[in-house]
């Protein structure tokens, strides 16, 4: 099967209040991620809830929207070959306390959901994640 060229990339509020946005970017760059979208914004409880519709009903769902409006996220389209998959290592795992070092929770998160980025986690969801922030006008 063909594998997605592209994932969503976001930088949690919890890093970007940190001053981690450059060096997070900067990360991805050396990763051989190319940017094709970015923008600040600060999500609604009422976008978030779309966004994490899926974790609906979990027992962190509520700390996790509460979390994500907290601030500004910095969202981003990246681009490479398999870039969910190669994402997804260059993130590490979703808890900061288990992920490898040298990886983006590791450096930058704390602990959950304060785990500083988020990545798509399938081609389908890439595609449905990088419409919800960009029309096509602002995607390069
Ligand atoms: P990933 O972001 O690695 O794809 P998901 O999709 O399972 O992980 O979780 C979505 C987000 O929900 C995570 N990025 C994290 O911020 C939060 N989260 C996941 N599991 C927990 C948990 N056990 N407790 C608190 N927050 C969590």
């Amino acid at each position: 099967m063909n594998k997605g060229k592209i994932s969503l990339a976001i930088i949690k509020p919890s890093a970007v209040k940190s001053g981690y946005t450059a060096p997070i970017l900067a990360k991805i760059h050396e990763s051989g991620f190319r940017l094709s979208a970015m923008k600040f914004i600060q999500l609604t409880v009422a976008q978030a809830e779309i966004f994490y519709s899926a974790h609906k009903g979990k027992p962190f769902y509520d700390a996790l929207i509460a979390f994500m409006t907290s601030g500004p996220i910095v969202a981003a389209i990246i681009e490479k070959e398999n870039a969910v998959e190669e994402y997804r290592k260059v993130m590490g795992a979703t808890n900061p306390k288990e992920a490898a070092p040298g990886t983006l929770r590791h450096l930058f998160g704390t602990e959950l959901p304060a785990n500083a980025v988020h990545g798509s986690d399938s081609d389908e969801a890439a595609t449905l994640e990088c419409s919800f922030f960009f029309s096509a006008f602002e995607r390069y």
